[in-house]
């Protein structure tokens, strides 16, 4: 038997029918090769952004969040705890509608950040030293103050 001559008289509308299919199959193919490209190229920035990170000697910055409420730092003025390096983001949410908030560490050079009410704020700080360090509200201190204890 001969295949071809099967195929070019008894299947002709079907063949056209897949010829359709496999346009729009190499439409989506295409479509989706730019996609998969797209993707591998952001996954190649995000390897080479992390390895850069990776090799720097830093580690990454740890994000702790208080809520500044009732003009305590989360209801309790929270003890903190840090290791020396240790890179530490204070964010805070001031949750007081009417009152202006702020957050420092006197001890070190993280500026006085100012917080109006339903705003967020932070402080960037890495301890160079073990020991107590205070963080406060200068707005609200003695009453709005908490320790960070640095441990080695
Ligand atoms: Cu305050």
């Amino acid at each position: 038997m001969n295949r071809d001559s099967i195929q070019s008289t008894g299947e002709q509308p079907e063949r056209r029918y897949d010829a359709n299919v496999t346009v729009r199959r190499g439409y989506i193919s295409r479509v989706g090769k730019v996609t998969l490209s797209a993707m591998a190229l952001c996954s190649l920035v995000v390897i080479v952004a992390s390895t850069a990170l990776s090799n720097r000697s830093e580690p990454p910055v740890r994000v702790i969040v208080l809520e500044a409420r009732d003009l305590r730092f989360d209801g309790t003025n929270p003890t903190l705890h840090a290791k020396v390096n240790e890179r530490l983001r204070i964010v805070v949410r001031n949750f007081d509608m009417g009152v202006t908030h702020a957050v420092s560490i006197p001890a070190l050079d993280t500026g006085n950040i100012t917080i109006r009410a339903g705003q967020t704020g932070s402080i960037d700080v890495t301890f160079r030293q073990a020991g107590e360090y205070a963080y406060v509200c200068s707005h609200h201190m003695p009453s709005m103050q908490g320790k960070i204890i640095v441990s080695d």
